[in-house]
C-alpha cells in the first residue's frame, strides 16, 4: 500500500496537492463530528497553510514567579505553578496586583518576529489561570485591574498586523479563576447551574474577543481534555458554528471539541474535527503516512517542556539548529512549525530566545524560498536532510552533508527529470550526475556539491524540474 502510495505521488508529479485527503466514509451517523472530509480549501486556510514558520508567545502572570516560588524551583512547565503543591492559590490569584510589564514593546516583539521570519503568530490571551491580558467585560480578573491597565492583546494584534504577520488568538477553556469552572461533568444540580454559567461566560468572552480583534485569523484553543467540556459535545459544536459565522475564514485546530461519543480531534469515523491537527504538540511525525491527509501544525517549546517564563531552564535547550531542522521536517510533511518564546514579568523576551530568533532569522533571509509555501514531495528521504517542493521547484535543504561531496536522489520511473540544480544562496549551478537506474527501473541522481564549498549551517540545494508541481492535469493523467 505505501510503495502504490508512493508511486502514485510521485507520477502526479512529485508533490501531494492539494491533498492526499483518504477516502474515509462516515459508517457512524454523527452530529458533532467532523463537518467535511478532507482538507479546506478556501483562501484564507490555504494563507494558513502557506505560512511554514510561526512565533507562539506564551505571556501571563506566572512570568511573575518565573517557576520559582520563596526561592524553591518547580520543576513543572512555569505557567502551570498555581498547580502546584508549594503554590498558596490565594498568592497567587493576586500577582496581577504587581503585572506592570515596564519593559513591554509589542512593536519590538512584532519586529523581532518579522526578522525570524513568522508569518503568523499565537498570543495567549488566557491560559489555566483564568487571567485575562484583555479588559474582558466578564470578569474582574484581567489586565485592566493589574497596575498596567492597558490592553495587551490589543497591543499584540495591531503590532503584528502592522508588520504583516497573521495573529491566532490561545484560549484555554480551563479557568482555574472562575468559580463554576470544573474539569470533572457536574454531579449537583447546583454544580450544573454553575457551570451552565462558566459555559455562558467562556461563549462571552470568545464574542469578545472576536468583536474586539477583528482582523484576527484563528482561535486556538487549549484545556479541552476536561471531562465537563467533552461532556457538552453538542453545546461546543454549535458555539464553533457561531464563532465561524460571526468571522468569515476563521481558522480552529482540532483541540477545540469532541464528538458526541467524547472522541477528540479525530472523531469516531477517524475524521478530523476541524481545520487542522493540533495533536502534534512536541513532537513531530516519523512519515506523511502519520498524517492522514490533515493540515497540522507543530508547536515547539525552546527548552524540553516550559511554555510560559522561567528562570531557570533545565535539560536539553534547543539550538537554531535543532529548531530548523525541526521546521524543516514539519514543512516537508505539510505541517506549520511554531516555536514558543515565554516572555518575563516586564515583558522582556530573554537572551537566549533572542538570540535564536536572530539565528534562525538569518538562516530564513537566505532560505526561506524552501519554506514558504511549500509543499510535500513525494521522493524517498535521503539521510542528507529534506524536501520541500513548489511549482517546478524541488528544494533540498541539507543537514548532513555526504562526506563524498555526492547529494543522492532517486526519482520512480516516469517522475519528473530535473533540469538544472544551484545552490538558494548564490544561485551558483552544480552538476548534476546521472547515475543510471537501480533495478527498479528508477532514475537516480547525484548532486556534485564543489569540494572548496563551505557552509556552516545547512543549506539549500534547487532543483528545477521540467512541469509544474502543482499541475493538476498531470495528476489525474497519472492516475489513470
Ligand atoms: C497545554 C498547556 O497545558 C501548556 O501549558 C501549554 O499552553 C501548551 C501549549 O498546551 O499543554 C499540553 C496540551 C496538550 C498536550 C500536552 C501538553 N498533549 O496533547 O500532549
Amino acid at each position: 500500500m505505501k510503495k502504490t502510495l508512493f508511486l502514485l505521488f510521485v507520477l502526479a508529479g512529485l508533490l501531494i496537492f492539494p491533498a492526499n485527503a483518504q477516502n474515509r466514509r462516515a459508517s457512524i451517523p454523527l452530529k458533532h463530528g467532523a463537518h467535511r472530509i478532507g482538507k479546506r480549501t478556501d483562501a484564507e486556510m490555504q494563507r494558513w497553510r502557506e505560512h511554514g514558520l510561526g512565533q507562539f508567545i506564551h505571556w501571563g502572570v506566572y512570568a511573575i514567579p518565573g517557576g520559582f516560588w520563596e526561592d524553591k524551583y518547580y520543576p513543572g512547565a512555569a505557567e502551570w505553578i498555581r498547580s502546584w503543591k508549594e503554590m498558596p492559590k490565594d498568592a497567587y490569584d493576586n500577582l496581577y496586583k504587581g503585572f506592570n510589564p515596564k519593559a513591554f514593546d509589542a512593536k519590538r516583539w512584532a519586529k523581532q518576529a518579522k526578522e525570524m521570519g513568522a508569518k503568523y503568530m499565537i498570543f495567549t490571551t488566557k491560559h489555566h489561570d483564568g487571567f485575562c491580558l484583555w479588559p474582558s467585560k466578564y470578569t474582574d480578573y484581567t489586565i485592566a485591574n493589574s497596575p498596567y491597565k492597558k490592553d495587551i492583546v490589543k497591543a499584540v494584534v495591531d503590532a503584528y498586523n502592522k508588520e504583516g504577520i497573521d495573529v491566532h488568538l490561545y484560549f484555554s477553556i480551563i479557568d482555574w479563576n472562575y468559580k463554576g469552572y470544573r474539569s470533572a461533568p457536574p454531579v449537583t444540580k447546583e454544580d450544573s447551574v454553575l457551570y451552565d454559567k462558566f459555559k455562558e461566560f467562556t461563549r462571552n468572552q470568545l464574542i469578545e474577543l472576536l468583536t474586539n480583534y477583528p482582523t484576527i485569523k484563528g482561535l486556538w484553543f487549549d484545556g479541552s481534555w476536561d471531562k465537563a467540556w467533552i461532556n457538552e459535545a453538542a453545546w461546543v459544536d454549535e458555539l464553533g458554528n457561531e464563532l465561524r459565522a460571526m468571522h468569515p475564514g476563521l481558522v480552529i485546530g482540532s483541540r477545540f471539541r469532541a464528538d458526541e461519543n467524547g472522541k477528540r480531534h479525530y472523531d469516531s469515523n477517524g475524521d478530523l474535527i476541524d481545520d487542522y491537527d493540533q495533536t502534534w504538540e512536541r513532537d513531530l511525525p516519523n512519515s506523511i503516512d502519520d498524517l492522514n491527509g490533515s493540515d497540522w501544525d507543530c508547536v515547539m517549546t525552546v527548552p524540553q517542556n516550559q511554555w510560559g517564563y522561567h528562570k531557570e531552564w533545565r535539560g536539553y535547550v534547543k539550538t537554531s539548529y535543532d529548531l530548523i531542522k525541526m521546521m524543516l521536517h514539519a514543512v516537508s510533511m505539510n505541517g506549520n512549525f511554531v516555536v514558543n518564546f515565554g516572555p518575563d514579568g516586564q515583558g522582556n523576551i530573554r537572551p537566549e530566545e533572542t538570540q535564536l530568533a536572530a539565528e534562525i532569522g538569518e538562516w530564513m533571509k537566505i532560505n526561506s524560498e524552501a519554506i514558504y509555501g511549500t509543499s510535500h514531495v513525494g521522493l524517498k528521504q535521503q539521510g542528507w536532510g529534506y524536501y520541500t517542493g513548489k511549482d517546478n521547484k524541488i528544494y533540498l535543504t541539507v543537514f548532513n552533508r555526504p562526506i563524498n561531496n555526492m547529494i543522492n536522489l532517486e526519482i520512480p520511473k516516469g517522475g519528473v527529470k530535473p533540469l538544472k540544480a544551484y545552490f538558494l544562496a548564490n544561485k551558483e549551478e552544480v552538476e548534476i550526475i546521472d547515475a543510471a537506474k537501480n533495478k527498479h527501473n528508477n532514475s537516480l541522481y547525484n548532486i556534485a556539491i564543489p569540494a572548496g564549498y563551505t557552509s556552516d549551517k545547512p543549506f539549500v540545494i534547487v532543483l528545477e524540474v521540467e512541469q509544474n508541481l502543482n499541475d493538476k492535469d498531470t495528476y489525474q493523467q497519472a492516475k489513470t
